[in-house]
């Protein structure tokens, strides 16, 4: 059966700085985060950097022509803040907007639209200095780097989003120390979590300064909690906790300006001097979408002694009380990393999302996909054909949904290249199009060839 999708789809990719530019000591670029992080020995596999990774900062060219080539319509990218600002001040590298004049100009010209992320991760290292997301002031400079990216290239981009995963930006990075700056302090992840939040609310309003007509969104990853303990009143506590934390802490601050009642009472005094008078007031805004990066279902179970020892996961110490996502208690797939494929549950998620949200105008899914390590065989060829099944099924959900009503106006594949996977450096690879790091040779793979088919039908068929 043909899985259909509205005429205007907008059908894309996408990628993040760090993560595919390379050039990190070009043009003036400050340093970021990730480059203290992923130098820091232990923290990253092999030792990893984005350095080099996918060379973007000089291959664009051909990456856009391999765009085109497959029908893409739309490219979601992010821009590197210390690119544009080395210490994170009002000092500008012109250099760096240079770079992204020269790509924004020929994604024009290839006639794929260009949509903004502005921070996806590689905050200047200047400002962790003075406490990065867990400073307040980093809300405020942030809405000050938003509106120079809007005055700078407001003329060729309309579809702005403020911040990539602000949960991954505040617990992986403040409280679990997985991602950078690899903090292990509860207390200023709380921080991070209402400051991200803040610093959506005051860049869109920097933006719409700059342009009302502008769209704005900001992109969180969501998922659904299974509960595989039913009739365990401690699993339904923590579920509650784990989805407050997760995915209402940002959709209803934006949309409602408030936070989850019980997570408030689970931080107690934390957010004491954090959440100021007013706050909830920046931090609801008017939104014209909201990106949803999906990937998998997360499953909580009743606490069992033998999973003692997993539960080193934790990052809350609510979560303690259960046990999240074991894999070895999944049945199904898994990929490469580990994660289970669940396609239904980006159908549940946004109709979820329509549901509870009925303001959110809109839903982009700015980030899909999944970590295969398919390599080209000895013609050349790379048959990722579970990249391909994992595409299919997750579009063909996609498409019930809308016609289930949920606005789900476009769909960005992640990746178009496979690229630097954070703490997983380059072990994971997430593209649809192979990068052979030595040669920085680029082979479309089966599933970006699928994808070609699916955008030139408008369906998956
Ligand atoms: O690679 C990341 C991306 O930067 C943010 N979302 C999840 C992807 C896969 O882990």
């Amino acid at each position: 059966m043909a899985h259909s999708f509205p005429s205007d789809f907008l059908w894309g990719t996408a990628t993040a700085s760090y993560q595919i530019e390379g050039a990190a000591h070009e043009d003036g670029r400050g340093v970021s985060i990730w480059d203290t992080f992923s130098r820091t020995p232990g923290k990253v596999k092999n030792g990893d950097t984005g350095d080099v990774a996918c060379d973007h900062y000089h291959r664009f060219p051909e990456d856009i022509a391999l765009m085109k080539g497959l029908g893409v319509k739309a490219y979601r990218f992010s821009i590197a803040w210390p690119r544009l600002f080395p210490q994170g001040d009002s000092v500008r590298e012109e250099r760096g907007f240079d770079f992204y004049n020269r790509l924004i100009d020929a994604l024009v010209a290839a006639g794929i639209e260009p949509m903004v992320t502005l921070y996806h991760w590689d905050l200047p290292q200047a400002l962790e200095d003075r406490g990065g997301w867990a400073n307040r002031q980093t809300a405020y400079a942030f809405a000050d780097y938003a509106a120079a990216c809007a005055n700078a290239f407001g003329d060729r981009v309309s579809t702005w989003i403020t911040l990539n995963e602000p949960w991954c930006v505040s617990w992986l990075s403040y409280s679990m120390g997985i991602h950078a700056p690899g903090k292990k302090d509860y207390r200023a992840a709380v921080a991070a979590a209402h400051h991200t939040s803040l610093a959506h609310g005051l860049a869109t309003r920097s933006l719409k300064a700059v342009n009302p007509a502008f769209k704005v969104g900001l992109t969180v990853n969501m998922t659904n909690y299974i509960n595989e303990s039913p009739g365990d009143p401690v699993v339904d506590e923590v579920i509650d906790l784990l989805d407050g934390n997760y995915n209402r802490w940002w959709v209803g601050g934006v949309q409602n300006g408030e936070y989850p009642a019980t997570l408030l009472a689970a931080y107690g005094d934390l957010v004491d001097g954090v959440i100021l008078p007013g706050d909830m007031d920046l931090v609801r805004c008017e939104n014209e979408f909201l990106g949803v990066n999906y990937y998998r279902d997360e499953f909580v179970a009743s606490a069992r002694p033998e999973d003692l020892p997993l539960r080193d996961r934790a990052y809350m110490p609510f979560d303690q009380r259960a046990n999240l996502s074991l894999p070895e208690r999944f049945t199904g797939k898994l990929t490469d990393i580990g994660w289970p494929v669940t396609p239904h549950g980006i159908k549940d998620l946004v109709l979820r999302i329509h549901r509870e949200w009925p303001g959110v105008k809109a839903m982009y899914i700015t980030e899909n996909g999944c970590a295969y390590g398919d390599e080209p065989d000895a013609n050349g060829v790379v048959n990722d054909q579970r990249r391909v099944d994992y595409l299919r099924a997750h579009l063909s959900e996609v498409s019930k949904a809308i016609k289930q009503g949920a606005p789900v106006r476009g769909y960005f594949a992640w990746s178009l290249l496979d690229n630097y996977e954070w703490a997983e450096g380059y072990s994971q690879r997430f593209g649809i199009i192979h990068v052979e790091y030595a040669t920085q040779r680029r082979t479309i793979k089966a599933s970006g060839y699928e994808y070609r088919k699916i955008i030139a039908h408008n369906a998956v068929n």
